[in-house]
Parts: structure tokens; C-alpha cells; sequence
């Protein structure tokens, strides 16, 4: 195991433009990670487990709900804060930041958003905590970027909805006590209803043979006649814009996520380059390597750029789907990108759980197809600049 040597990069001053608590909170959960979590990652990704012990230490630095207000357990944080605690999560590993981002933007919210009075003080303070945990169910085998055509469905039975239907690649499906989960009324109109784990006919099997986000648990949902009280549905908004608004949470999270990855990739490379000696000379005097690190600062600072913006707008409620759709898109091709140059710095190196680059290339493949492909973000930017829809 190698003691993680981390340093952040800034290279416009962009700390400058942070608040103290903005940077006292980022630098909270980068020590926490740093002790924490860097310690034992590796190893959780090699036996493809998520470290459910950290639940209680993500919870106490603030990660789940961090702008959820305080009268409901959350942080009651700006948004920008909650964008640096996922670049720090990510940072480690993009599994630690799902987590967070599931709880926070996909259970939380919506419960937030959506829910009513006695379903925000049943459930939010227990999941601001991580004493409960939550998952999304949207995604199904036969409806992946096409969500709105949900097979899904409850009919109604008294004080009572009767749910079935399956929901497949969820994360945290395996351990959460509870599920959001998307699915038609039989008007064929979308509710989000919260499903909890023991509700007979309830399941959540484990999907094994990832060989990405290996430190996070993913599994289906399966919905066998589960009675579940209308009680538990979630009342103020329905249809497919409901789900749609959380995702514009978790991306808005994964997209600053993805400049932690990016950042730890470039920071091991700039490290290893100056240390590794070919030809007599460390590599970093080479023409070829310093291209490539130049390139990596550059386009991290522009994403931090864009997205720093992005979280002001949100601050403000101005962003739009289609500008958090392209600092999701951006930013997550970027970290790819700089992944696998990166790696190809270290050389054989490169390919080691010595180092985290390899990890981290393997978890984008994930982040650059969930919470919306790259091919559908390039569509959603296209419709939005076009005017035209060419989705269907
Ligand atoms: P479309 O016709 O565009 O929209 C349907 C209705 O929704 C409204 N709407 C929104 N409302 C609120 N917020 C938004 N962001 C909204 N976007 C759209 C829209 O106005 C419309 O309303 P109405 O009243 O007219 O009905 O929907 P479409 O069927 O054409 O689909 C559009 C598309 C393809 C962009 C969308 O469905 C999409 O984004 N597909 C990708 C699916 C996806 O991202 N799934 C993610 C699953 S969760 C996940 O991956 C978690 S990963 C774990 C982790 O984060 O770590
Ligand atoms: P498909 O929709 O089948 O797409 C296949 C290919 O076709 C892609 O390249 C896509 O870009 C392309 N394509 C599709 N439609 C079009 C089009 N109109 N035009 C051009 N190209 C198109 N979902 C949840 O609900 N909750 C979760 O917690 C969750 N966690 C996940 C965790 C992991 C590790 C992964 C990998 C996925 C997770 N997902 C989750 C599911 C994820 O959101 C979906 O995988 C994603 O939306 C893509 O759906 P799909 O895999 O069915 O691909």
C-alpha cells in the first residue's frame, strides 16, 4: 500500500474565488479521505465490495445531503460546497462518490423536493446520518436511456398500491434500506414511491462481474406484487420531469466528481515523471511527457472553470439541464481522456494497484455511461442548440 501523497492543483488561483467555508469544507473531507479511505480502497475494489464502515464517517463531513437544510439533518451547504465534497470523493474513487451522490441528489432530493412533511422527518435525518441508505430505481433491463418507456407499473388497492416490475444497475440496491423507485400508475403516469427493504415481495440481488466501480455495490430491484402504502408515494410532482430533476443534481455532482479523478491521475503522473529516470533523465524532461502533463493542467482547469460557473448558476437556480448535461459530458471524457494518458506515463506501472490510475480509467467507464451516456448528453446539447430532437 502506498501512502497517499496527494497535492491539489489550482493553476488559475481559483481558490481565490472560494469562500473559507467552501475551502474548509473541501479540506475536511480531503484529510478524512486521505486517512480513511485511501488506506483501504484498493483492496475494496479488488474483492468488489463497497466499505459499508465508512457510512458514519460520510455522514459526519457532510456528504450526504449537504444542501438538504439543517431542520431535515442536511448541511443546509451551498451548492458549490457540495461539488468540491464529490471531487473529493471522486478523487479516491468514483464508487465513494456514487454513493454520496446517490444519497444526496437521487434519495434525498426527492424526498426533499417531492415529498410530504411526514416523509422528510420519517426519512431524511436517518439518511443524513448513513444510518439509512438509499437508492435510485429508474433504470430498467429493457429501459436504460429511454426511461420514460418504463414497464414498471402499481395498481391501486385500498389504503395501498400493488407494485411489480424489476429495475436493474442500481447502486447501493444491495444494502439500502431504502429504494426511490419510478414507475407507472395505471394511467400510465410516472410517481416516485419509497419502497422499503422487508416489504414482502421485495428483493435486491447483488450484480457481480463489474470490472468497473468495483467498490460499489450495484444490484437490481425486483417488485413481486409488493404492497406498498400510498402513503409512501411521493405527492407534489409526477411524470418523467420528476426523475429528470434529480438526475440534473447527481450530474451537476458527478461533473465536478470527475475533476477529482482527473486531478489524482495528473497528480500521479506529475509525481511519477519526475521521479522515474530513462535515458539518464527523469522522464519529465522529455518533450512527449511534458505535452501530455501540459495538456492534463489545461483542460482540468477548464473544466474546474465551467464548473465553478455551473455551481454559481445553481447557487443562483439559474442553470439549465442542458449546461449541467454539458459539464457532466465534458468533464467525465475529460478525466477519461487524462486517465489514460496518464497511465501510459507510468508505463508498466501504469497497469498497478500501486497506483490509482487504473482504477479510476476502469471507474469512467461507468461515469461516462450512467446518469445519461455521452452520445445522449452530445443529443441533449445538440436539441438544445438546434432546436431539433434527434433522440427519437
Ligand atoms: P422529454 O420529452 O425530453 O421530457 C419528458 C418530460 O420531462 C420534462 N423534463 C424535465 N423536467 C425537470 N427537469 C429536467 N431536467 C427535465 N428534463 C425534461 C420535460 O419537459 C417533459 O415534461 P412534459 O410535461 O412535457 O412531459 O423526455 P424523453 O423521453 O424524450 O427523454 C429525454 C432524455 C433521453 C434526455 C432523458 O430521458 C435522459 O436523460 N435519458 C438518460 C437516462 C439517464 O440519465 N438515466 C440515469 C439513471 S440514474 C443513474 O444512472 C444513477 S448512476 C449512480 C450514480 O450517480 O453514481
Ligand atoms: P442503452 O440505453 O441501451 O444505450 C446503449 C448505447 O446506445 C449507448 O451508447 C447509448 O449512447 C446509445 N443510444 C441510446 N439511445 C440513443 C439515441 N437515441 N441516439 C443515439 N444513441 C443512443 N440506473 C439507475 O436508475 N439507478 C442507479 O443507481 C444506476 N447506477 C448505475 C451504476 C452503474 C455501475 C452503471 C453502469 C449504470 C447504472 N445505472 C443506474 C444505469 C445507467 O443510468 C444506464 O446504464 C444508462 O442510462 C444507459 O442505459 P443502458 O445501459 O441501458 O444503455
Amino acid at each position: 500500500m502506498r501512502t497517499d501523497l496527494f497535492q491539489g492543483h489550482d493553476y488559475f488561483n481559483m481558490d481565490d474565488l472560494l469562500t473559507e467555508e467552501q475551502k474548509l469544507i473541501r479540506d475536511a473531507a480531503r484529510a478524512w479521505v486521505k486517512q480513511e479511505v485511501s488506506p483501504i480502497i484498493e483492496e475494496a475494489a479488488e474483492k468488489q465490495v463497497f466499505p459499508q464502515h465508512l457510512l458514519p464517517g460520510l455522514g459526519e463531513i457532510g456528504a450526504f445531503g449537504p444542501y438538504i437544510p439543517v431542520e431535515y439533518g442536511g448541511a443546509g451547504l451551498d451548492q458549490i460546497s457540495y461539488g468540491l465534497l464529490m471531487q473529493e470523493l471522486e478523487r479516491c474513487d468514483s464508487g465513494l462518490r456514487s454513493t454520496a451522490s446517490v444519497q444526496s441528489s437521487l434519495v434525498m432530493y426527492p424526498i426533499w423536493k417531492y415529498g410530504s412533511e411526514a416523509q422528510k422527518t420519517k426519512y431524511l435525518p436517518k439518511l443524513a446520518t448513513g444510518e439509512w441508505i438509499g437508492c435510485f430505481g429508474l433504470t430498467e433491463p429493457d429501459h436504460g436511456s429511454n426511461p420514460g418507456g418504463m414497464i414498471t407499473s402499481y395498481v391501486e388497492d385500498g389504503d395501498d398500491v400493488i407494485l411489480n416490475g424489476a429495475k436493474m444497475w442500481i447502486s447501493n440496491s444491495p444494502f439500502a434500506q431504502i429504494a426511490v423507485v419510478w414507475a407507472k400508475n395505471e394511467e400510465g403516469r410516472i410517481h416516485g414511491l419509497i419502497v422499503e427493504r422487508g416489504m414482502e415481495g421485495f428483493t435486491t440481488p447483488t450484480m457481480k462481474g463489474k470490472w468497473s466501480l468495483r467498490a460499489s455495490d450495484t444490484g437490481e430491484l425486483i417488485f413481486d406484487n409488493v404492497r406498498v402504502p400510498k402513503a409512501n408515494i411521493l405527492p407534489e410532482k409526477s411524470g418523467l420531469g420528476a426523475p429528470l430533476g434529480c438526475l440534473d443534481s447527481a450530474r451537476y455532482g458527478i461533473a465536478w466528481g470527475a475533476i477529482g479523478a482527473a486531478l489524482d491521475c495528473y497528480d500521479t503522473a506529475l509525481r511519477y515523471s519526475k521521479e522515474r529516470i530513462q535515458f539518464g533523465k527523469p522522464i519529465a524532461a522529455f518533450q512527449l511527457q511534458q505535452k501530455k502533463l501540459a495538456e492534463m493542467i489545461t483542460e482540468i482547469t477548464k473544466a474546474q472553470f465551467l464548473t465553478l460557473r455551473l455551481g454559481q448558476l445553481r447557487n443562483e437556480g439559474r442553470a439549465t439541464t442542458a449546461q449541467i448535461s454539458m459539464a457532466k459530458r465534458n468533464n467525465v471524457d475529460m478525466a477519461i481522456t487524462i486517465a489514460r494518458e496518464a497511465r501510459q506515463m507510468l508505463g508498466a506501472m501504469g497497469i498497478m494497484n500501486e497506483y490509482p490510475i487504473m482504477r479510476h480509467m476502469m471507474n469512467l467507464e461507468s461515469v461516462i455511461t450512467y446518469e445519461g451516456t455521452h452520445d445522449i448528453h452530445l443529443l441533449i446539447t445538440g436539441m438544445d442548440i438546434t432546436g431539433e430532437n434527434a433522440f427519437k
